[in-house]
Formats: structure tokens, C-alpha cells, sequence
């Protein structure tokens, strides 16, 4: 077979433009790829949820890669090590309650579990804002290509339309922040706060929840929102939290 490069051209634009137009109007849609909501992508698409995931960067899996300080492995705590089973993540037993694994094993797990789940992954496209609409709830995303962004480009943004937002942009909470900034008093992001790995992990779940009508915040960002403390390269928090989140949208969405 002759290969020719018009038909791989056409098979890329129509295949993408077809997922993509099934995209603009769903369920759940995730602003960021790290942990938390790789495993809220995950546990919504395989409820049947339809389900959309936006990361900025090419890579997916957030602040997952690096581990700690580059060495590329994880702890999770006995809490949470029922996730890394369900992933099929090999790990050790460090000490009693502490598990050690390899991120980028465990972040290509969760890439691949996300997206073979069903979700609809997309890579280099920012979210910029949120829309609301129907007494004050948020009702969808503003996205553009994270290029236009990096070139300080003047291209207007496009817009998605989602039953329930997810904001997981990890410390920055950004959407969370961008609600509060155009919203005032919508919402206070009161800021992360020092190291405190044991009062962080606790303290995440609580802090995992419905912020502003139609808007979760989940991982780092939830602690962020609440100014609760960071907790370095331990990752059973995000794992939890990311579970947590999908599972008040299934809830959310009456499912
Ligand atoms: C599209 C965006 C946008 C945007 C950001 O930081 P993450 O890994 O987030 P979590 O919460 O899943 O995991 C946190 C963890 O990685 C971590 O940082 C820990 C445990 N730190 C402890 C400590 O003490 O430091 O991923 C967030 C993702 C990233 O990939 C961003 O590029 C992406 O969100 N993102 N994507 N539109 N506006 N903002």
C-alpha cells in the first residue's frame, strides 16, 4: 500500500474535530491533568459519565513525574494504598503505613486508566475562564490553545458548555482563583500554607468539595482554596481527593 500523507492529514483533522465537537457540551469537565484529576477522570468515565479533561502542558500527569526533588518516586500512605492495587502500580513496603513507588510508573498508569476509561483527554489547551449562567452557577469553560497565551497572542477564546466543573490545577487553584478575582466575594482562596505533610493529607478530603454552585475543587488546589498546608512528595491526598471529587459530581449529576 501506497501510504499518502493528504489521508493522514484528513484522518487527524476530521477524527479530532468529530471527538472534539462530541466535547463541547458534557457532563464533567476537569481543568488539569495532574493525580487528583486523572483518578476523578477515571472514576467518573467508567460511571458512565461523559467526561472532559483539559491540561495546558503537552504532558499529562501534572506534578506526578518529577516525585521528590527528581528522584522519581512516590510514598503513599496505607490509607490510600488500595488506589495504587486498583491501578495495578507495583510498590514496596517502606515502614508500617508508608508505600514507595515509581511516579512515572504510577503517572503513566493513570494516564492510561483515565483515557482508556473513556475520558476525552486534550493536551496544550488552557482554561481561561468560567462561564456562569442560571442563578449564579458555573455552567462551562473558557479555553484557548496554551500557545496563544505563551505569545501573548490577541486570539479570542471558545467556550464549553459542562453540567459540573472540576478545578484541579494543582497549587494555583486557578480557576477557583480566576471565580473569586471576577466574582468578588463568590468564593475566598484564602492560600496555601507551610510543609505539614500529616495536617495536609488529613485535611484534604474535607477540604474536597463543591465551592461555588456547579464548581469541585479537588488536590492541591483544594487545600490551596481552604489555606491548609502543602504536604511534599506524598500522594495518597491527591489519590483520595481525586475519588472524592467525582464521586459529589455522580452525585451532583443524580446518578
Ligand atoms: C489547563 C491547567 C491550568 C489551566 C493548571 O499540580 P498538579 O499535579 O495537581 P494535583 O492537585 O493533581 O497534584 C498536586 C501534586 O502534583 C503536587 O503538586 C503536590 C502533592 N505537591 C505537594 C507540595 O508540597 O508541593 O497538576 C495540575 C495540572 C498541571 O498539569 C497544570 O499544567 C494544569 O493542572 N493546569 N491546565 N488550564 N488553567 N492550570
Amino acid at each position: 500500500m501506497e501510504l499518502d500523507e493528504i489521508t493522514i492529514t484528513r484522518a487527524i483533522i476530521e477524527d479530532f474535530t468529530s471527538d472534539f465537537l462530541q466535547s463541547i457540551d458534557t457532563d464533567v469537565a476537569l481543568v488539569g491533568g495532574g493525580p487528583a484529576n486523572l483518578i476523578a477522570a477515571r472514576t467518573l468515565a467508567r460511571a458512565g459519565v461523559k467526561t472532559v479533561l483539559f491540561e495546558r502542558k503537552l504532558e499529562v500527569g501534572g506534578g506526578m513525574w518529577g516525585g521528590g526533588m527528581m528522584m522519581p518516586r512516590i510514598v503513599v500512605q496505607e490509607e490510600a494504598r488500595h488506589i495504587l492495587d486498583d491501578l495495578g502500580v507495583r510498590y514496596r513496603k517502606y515502614e508500617e503505613g508508608y508505600y514507595v513507588a515509581d511516579s512515572i510508573e504510577c503517572t503513566g498508569k493513570l494516564i492510561y486508566e483515565a483515557a482508556s476509561s473513556g475520558a476525552s483527554i486534550y493536551n496544550l489547551i488552557s482554561v481561561e475562564d468560567v462561564m456562569i449562567r442560571e442563578g449564579d452557577a458555573v455552567t462551562g469553560l473558557v479555553i484557548n490553545r496554551t500557545i496563544v497565551d505563551m505569545q501573548k497572542l490577541h486570539v479570542d477564546p471558545i467556550t464549553i458548555r459542562a453540567k459540573v466543573v472540576i478545578d484541579g490545577t494543582g497549587h494555583d487553584a486557578e480557576i477557583c482563583t480566576t471565580l473569586s478575582r471576577k466574582i468578588p466575594g463568590a468564593l475566598h482562596v484564602a492560600g496555601e500554607k507551610p510543609m505539614w505533610a500529616d495536617v495536609a493529607e488529613r485535611i484534604i478530603l474535607d477540604n474536597t468539595k463543591e465551592v461555588y454552585p456547579g464548581l469541585i475543587v479537588t488536590g492541591m488546589a483544594a487545600n490551596a482554596v481552604a489555606g491548609a498546608p502543602r504536604m511534599g512528595p506524598i500522594f495518597g491526598g491527591m489519590l483520595l481527593s481525586g475519588e472524592k471529587a467525582a464521586q459529589i459530581a455522580i452525585a451532583k449529576l443524580g446518578l
